[in-house]
């Protein structure tokens, strides 16, 4: 049947209110409620299932969200796979270490089975990251959802956008502020790295040749420094070896990260640069000596990465197989 101008008028007007509202579209809690009311029950009974069987994988998937978060977006722009003509994320140098991708894949594909079409492939990695968060013993946490994945993948992006482990204060506040997050964010995000493990080349330049003045870095404990180049040979030929990054506690989120970092055994450069100028290492010192500030905190930062240039109402897609668009 043909329309009348009235109601084409309306349709338009319709489409319109849409369209606005769809492109401002806010993140809430609960998204799925009415939707898939058991999206959030199911991710989190995969990455329990995980963490049983391989605790430290927990890592991996925190680790997920902020590479997926930093670089275009929290939009699942990470798990996308490489064409012959367009490197991914996925194998920019940064990722090269990246775990957890095989428990988002499974989450989904049971999604699939019971709310066909409905939840992101984003929202699964964030619910993913609070639950690797608080089953490893840290704060529990809601994560406002409704992200809709994109579509667009690109190694020079993550180059581009992640920090790299030699990065000094300066330098981590500048690519934290870049996407929205205070210095304050990033001293919060940063104990993160008290679960999860490193491979030696992401701290070995501490351990040799250092600078012309000291073989080591200087504001690496020495008997941390031995200790790591036992694990790491200078001419360690296995890639696969990996550290701990929390010697004392490897699978427990808690306050030790900050605790390491002031007695001088953070992993990374990024780490011990915490201490180098007092507006962080103020925090470090703080958050070392109270846990319920320190866990507040991360939840709040996290929810706050979790926003990063996020798609929304009609922007992007739900992609119905994680590793490619639809
Ligand atoms: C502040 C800037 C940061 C730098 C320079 C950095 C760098 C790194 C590096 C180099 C590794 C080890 C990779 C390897 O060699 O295998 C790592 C691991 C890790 N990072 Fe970060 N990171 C930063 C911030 C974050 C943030 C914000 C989070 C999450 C909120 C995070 C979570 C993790 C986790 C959980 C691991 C362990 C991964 C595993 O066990 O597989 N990092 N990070
Ligand atoms: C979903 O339900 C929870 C718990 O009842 C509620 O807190 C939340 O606001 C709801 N969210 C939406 C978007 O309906
Ligand atoms: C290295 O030593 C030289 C000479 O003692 C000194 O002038 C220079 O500042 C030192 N450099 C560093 C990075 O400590
Ligand atoms: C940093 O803290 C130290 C000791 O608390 C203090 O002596 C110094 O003046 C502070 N520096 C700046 C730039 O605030
Ligand atoms: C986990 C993952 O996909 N890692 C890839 C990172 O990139 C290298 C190549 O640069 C691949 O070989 C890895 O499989």
């Amino acid at each position: 049947m043909a329309l009348t101008i009235k109601q084409k008028l309306l349709c338009l007007v319709l489409y319109i209110c849409i369209f606005i509202d769809g492109s401002k579209a806010q993140l809430q809690v609960g998204f799925y409620n009415l939707t898939c009311p058991q999206a959030e029950s199911i991710v989190r009974q995969e990455v329990s299932k995980a963490v049983a069987s391989d605790p430290s994988i927990a890592a991996g998937l925190l680790r997920l969200h902020f590479h997926d978060c930093f670089v275009r977006g929290c939009d699942a722009s990470v798990m996308l796979v490489s064409y012959p003509w367009n490197q991914a994320e996925m194998d920019a140098i940064p990722n090269q270490s990246l775990r957890g991708y095989d428990i988002i894949w499974y989450a989904k594909w049971q999604l699939e089975q019971v709310c066909q079409g409905i939840v992101s492939c984003a929202d699964i990695i964030a619910f993913a990251a609070r639950d690797s968060v608080s089953l490893t013993g840290g704060i529990t946490y809601d994560v406002p959802s409704g992200r809709r994945d994109g579509t667009i993948s690109r190694a020079s992006e993550a180059l581009a956008n992640l920090p790299p482990p030699f990065a000094d204060v300066n330098t981590l506040t500048q690519m934290f502020a870049n996407k929205g997050l205070s210095q304050d964010d990033m001293v919060t995000l940063s104990g993160a790295h008290t679960i999860g493990q490193s491979h030696c080349s992401s701290f070995s330049s501490r351990l040799n040749n250092f600078s012309p003045n000291s073989s080591i870095d200087p504001t690496l404990d020495s008997t941390l420094a031995s200790e790591l180049s036992q694990q790491c040979p200078q001419h360690n030929t296995d890639p696969k070896t990996v550290v701990s990054m929390d010697p004392v506690t490897p699978n427990t989120f808690d306050i030790n990260y900050y605790k390491n970092i002031l007695t001088n055994k953070g992993l990374f450069t990024s780490d011990q640069t915490l201490m180098s100028i007092n507006a962080t290492s103020s925090l470090v010192t703080k958050y070392a000596q109270d846990s319920a500030t320190f866990m507040s905190n991360f939840a709040a930062a996290m929810v706050k990465m979790g926003n990063i240039d996020v798609l929304t109402g009609t922007s992007g897609e739900i992609r119905t197989w994680c590793h490619v668009t639809n």
